[in-house]
């Protein structure tokens, strides 16, 4: 009788699928194990799944958990596992418990943590639990001892991700994924870590700046067989640096062509990594399906850029941007303001550049978010010398929001009032279902930084409520 693993994904914003389970259950030997994903995104009531699952031979219930609201929820259903099935071990892994372990096991319904990549530590971990062994000496993992003192294990080395098994979709529900986002749509990962080195970002702790990326021939073989099962229109690549290896993105790319696949795909790009691409790559991608990219263009003046090592040139942004004019390709940018220290010059020049690259194309997208402090990184580490003080527990975590529009630490009431009519009227002043008499009202004011009476937001906000965002 096959022993069941119960992977859980907590409730959250969006219907990204959910990869990071799909990795470690697709790791698991399925001759063994009934691996089980039940996401709290998809059912009202997640516990009694959960349970059913647990009760047929359960080995462990194992969640992935990212920074913020998903806590809440990770929280909820571990600690109504262990109140139901308190001999199961309950495990976390992913972002949040990678970059806090201690604080993690400092929970009660929490056993053991793995820290960075999954695929190994996991499976290890899994036949430890079933051969009614405890986690010692298996690298990557932190685990909670009887009399609640706490272990590291020594670190794992990152793999190259193309040892790994493709992952099983069949463990999750493709379609109603598909319902959910409204679109025809994959998510799927094809390289895991990034080479860079930016001081707000979580990555480099996390893959120790390592990058593998899955081999093309691989990727086709998998993409076409997922396309013949689902029919997918849109491929949604989640890696944090799609484009690192030049080589590697005009395979794939033309493993899209030769096999005809009839698909649009978005992926993140750097922006010195698309000055990089040469045309032919750029046309084999724009001819495979290339519909839009992301790029990182947080800042707007060089020098911001280059205290936050971003390691990239303002004229990098541009002449990415220039290309994907070039090929008929969107851009979702995505912006920071208000760093610790930051001038209210070096954000006026931001929102200056975000109207400059705005200007150039109605495909722009401009997503202006504020810093939020996150350890794990060289900013937070800075902030907590100069007596910063972080979350010190996973229930005060749970409410951090990344995203809380309209309030930053290092920004005057007044700029942040600024930059919020410049975000409004920046979205409607080129929205394509905006009247052109208020697109032009908008277009004015943006020319002329005057926000003042900002009427049509009040009205706009008066008729409806922003959205939430996590
Ligand atoms: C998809 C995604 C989302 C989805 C989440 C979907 C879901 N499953 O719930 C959505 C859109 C909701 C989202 C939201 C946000 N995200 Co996000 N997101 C991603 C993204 C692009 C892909 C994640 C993924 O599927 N990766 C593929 C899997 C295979 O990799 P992985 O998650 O790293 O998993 C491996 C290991 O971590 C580990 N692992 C993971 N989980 C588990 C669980 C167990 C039990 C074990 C053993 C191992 C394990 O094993 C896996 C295989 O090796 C990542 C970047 C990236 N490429 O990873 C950012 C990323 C995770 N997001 C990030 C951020 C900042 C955000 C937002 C704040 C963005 C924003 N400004 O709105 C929000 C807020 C999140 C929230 N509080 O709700 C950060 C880190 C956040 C953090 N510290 O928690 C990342 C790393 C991007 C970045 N570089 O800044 N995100
Ligand atoms: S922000 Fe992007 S490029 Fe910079 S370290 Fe993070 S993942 Fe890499």
């Amino acid at each position: 009788m096959k022993k069941t693993v119960v992977l859980y994904n907590p409730d959250a914003v969006y219907y990204t699928m959910p990869l990071a389970l799909l990795a470690i259950g697709s790791y698991l030997d399925a001759a063994k194990y009934e691996v089980v994903i039940i996401d709290g995104r998809l059912e009202k009531d997640p516990f009694p799944k959960i349970a059913a699952a647990l009760g047929r031979h359960g080995v462990c219930f194992a969640t992935t958990v990212l920074t913020g609201r998903p806590i809440k929820d990770a929280l909820k259903q571990s600690d109504a596992v262990k109140a139901a099935f308190p001999h199961i071990p309950v495990v976390w892994g992913g972002w949040h418990p990678s970059l806090f372990p201690e604080q993690t096991l400092r929970a009660s319904c929490v056993d053991a943590v793995v820290n960075g990549q999954g695929e190994i530590p996991f499976a290890a971990l899994v036949d430890a639990f079933s051969a009614g062994k405890t986690p010692e000496g298996i690298k990557g993992v932190s685990y909670k001892l009887p009399d609640g003192s706490i272990v590291h294990n020594d670190a794992q080395t990152m793999q190259d991700i193309n040892t790994f098994p493709a992952f099983n979709y069949n463990l999750i529900d493709v379609p109603a994924y598909m319902k959910l986002s409204g679109r025809r749509q994959l998510d799927y990962i094809s390289s895991q870590g990034c080479r860079f080195r930016c001081t707000f970002c979580a990555d480099p702790f996390m893959y120790k700046r390592g990058w593998y990326g899955f081999e093309p021939k691989r990727m086709g073989d998998e993409i076409e067989a997922l396309w013949k099962q689902y029919q997918f229109e849109h491929i949604h690549f989640q890696d944090e640096t799609f484009f690192t290896n030049t080589k590697r993105v005009k395979a794939v790319a033309e493993e899209f062509i030769a096999r005809k696949l009839p698909i649009s795909w978005f992926a993140t790009m750097r922006a010195d990594q698309g000055v990089r691409l040469d045309d032919e790559v750029w046309k084999r991608c724009k001819q495979s399906g290339l519909e839009k990219v992301m790029i990182g263009m947080e800042a707007g003046t060089q020098e911001m850029l280059n205290w936050m090592k971003k390691d990239i040139k303002i004229e990098h942004v541009f002449d990415a941007a220039e290309k994907c004019i070039k090929y008929d390709i969107a851009i979702n940018f995505s912006i920071i303001v208000g760093f610790p220290g930051e001038t209210e010059e070096s954000i006026s020049a931001t929102l200056d550049m975000v109207k400059r690259l705005k200007k150039m194309s109605p495909k722009f997208h401009m997503g202006i978010f504020y810093f939020k402090p996150y350890p794990g990184n060289p900013i937070a580490d800075e902030l907590r010398s100069k007596g910063y003080t972080f979350s010190e527990s996973l229930e005060e975590w749970s409410n951090f929001d990344y995203v809380d529009s309209g309030k930053s630490e290092w920004i005057s009431d007044e700029k942040i009032r600024e930059i919020e009519n410049f975000k409004f009227y920046q979205h409607i002043g080129w929205h394509r279902r905006v009247p052109g008499m208020v697109q032009r009202i908008a277009r004015w004011r943006l020319e002329r930084n005057n926000y003042r009476f900002p009427v049509e937001r009040v009205l706009k906000e008066w008729l409806i409520a922003p959205p939430k965002m996590s």
